[in-house]
């Protein structure tokens, strides 16, 4: 057993004592110390697949009401505490991506939107993710039947497919990515432009995509699940998630987002991505897989990061166990030692 859990199974005990003592009448009301972080019954997050339609309907449901809660971010124009999130995302972009913080920063801020739909929005369950591994035909790059998936689905309580056929112009498309099929707005689904819409961002309006057969399939192919898998540290694997910004390096970070987000669609923006509420999935899939690949090795994998502090400074300075993220107003700041383990007591969820 590592430090952590052994911190958490002693405060734990501590709280379990501190409750069982009994308050006398007219004895004064214990002042409250800070309430130790104890991880108790953490939600377990499913593949949406694995979901019961019930399950996927109170997820869905607790979406919409987190788009009809009032925005406590303090960040201009973000209206509701959906927008709270993407906005949180969007201020930080340039800091929070090619770094050793990349996936941790992301992990919490997925935990903190888990964390809203249970507390502010009366969702029980875990996080869901969506495993694209389970949809990507590297033989069949072009093949568009991978869309839609159970998971991209027209039905009320899924996320819905493809945006209608928009060509972008050449201005819009500056990396020249091609194979684009969609590009308006989402049609089908739970987030059609009746029931939500995009507040934050530039292009604020209906959610869209842009579903790239090609690229989805091969950047979601599980061979390349397997590459990160298989990397010896921390620092390899969190470069090898992300790789570099280019279309004809697959890597799985990119294949949610330029798979369904295209050139125009919501979750091909770097900055606006938590936009689509599917951004919640994929990211949530990228952070089973750094669960994964620490479970093969807890001992030293739940104690170690690394990779640059600054974007893509491989070589320079690298991000310790108390280098300090934050998420704004949204949650309180945190030290990469407190992120690593998904039962710290910061965080409380598991796969
Ligand atoms: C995209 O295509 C244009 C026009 O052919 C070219 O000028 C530009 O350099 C290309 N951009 C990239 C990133 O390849
Ligand atoms: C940061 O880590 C990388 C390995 O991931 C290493 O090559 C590099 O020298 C480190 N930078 C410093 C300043 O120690
Ligand atoms: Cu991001």
């Amino acid at each position: 057993m590592h430090h952590l859990s052994l911190f958490a199974l002693a405060a734990s005990c501590l709280a379990t004592l501190a409750a069982s003592v009994p308050v006398m009448p007219g004895e004064p009301i214990p002042s409250e110390a800070p309430a130790p972080q104890v991880c108790r019954n953490p939600p377990k997050r499913l593949e949406w697949r694995q979901m019961s339609q019930s399950q996927q309907k109170s997820y869905i449901d607790a979406v919409i009401c987190l788009t009809m809660t009032e925005s406590k971010s303090g960040i201009a124009r973000a209206i509701n505490r959906f927008d709270d999130h993407q906005a949180v995302h969007s201020v930080q972009t340039p800091n929070i991506h090619w770094v050793g913080h990349f996936i941790l920063w992301h992990r919490y801020l997925v935990a903190t939107y888990e964390k809203a739909l249970r507390e502010e929005c009366g969702y029980d369950g875990g996080q869901p993710y969506w495993d694209w591994s389970q949809d990507a035909r590297s033989n069949d790059p072009n093949s568009l039947a991978t869309f839609p998936t159970a998971v991209l689905g027209p039905g009320k309580y899924s996320f819905g497919g493809n945006g209608a056929p928009v060509a972008p112009t050449p201005a819009q498309n500056p990396l020249n990515l091609t194979g684009g099929t969609g590009g308006g707005c989402v049609r089908d689904g739970a987030f059609t432009p009746d029931r939500f819409r995009v507040n934050y961002g530039p292009d604020p309006g209906c959610l869209k995509r842009d579903f790239v057969p090609w690229l989805f399939n091969a950047f979601a192919d599980p061979a390349r699940v397997r590459e990160v898998l298989d990397q010896p540290d921390y620092a390899a694997f969190a470069r090898t998630l992300e790789k570099v910004p280019s279309f004809e390096a697959p890597n799985i970070h990119g294949s949610g987002h330029f798979g369904v987000g295209g050139v125009l669609g919501t979750m091909g923006n770097a900055e606006n991505s938590p936009g689509d509420p599917l951004f919640y999935l994929h990211h949530g899939n990228l952070d089973r897989v750094l669960w994964l690949w620490q479970q093969k090795d807890p001992e030293t994998r739940l104690n170690q990061v690394g990779g640059p502090v600054v974007p893509m400074d491989y070589g320079g300075k690298n991000v310790t166990l108390d280098f300090t993220v934050n998420l704004g107003e949204l949650a309180g700041d945190a030290m990469l030692k407190q992120l690593l383990d998904t039962q710290s007591g910061v965080l409380c969820y598991t796969y």
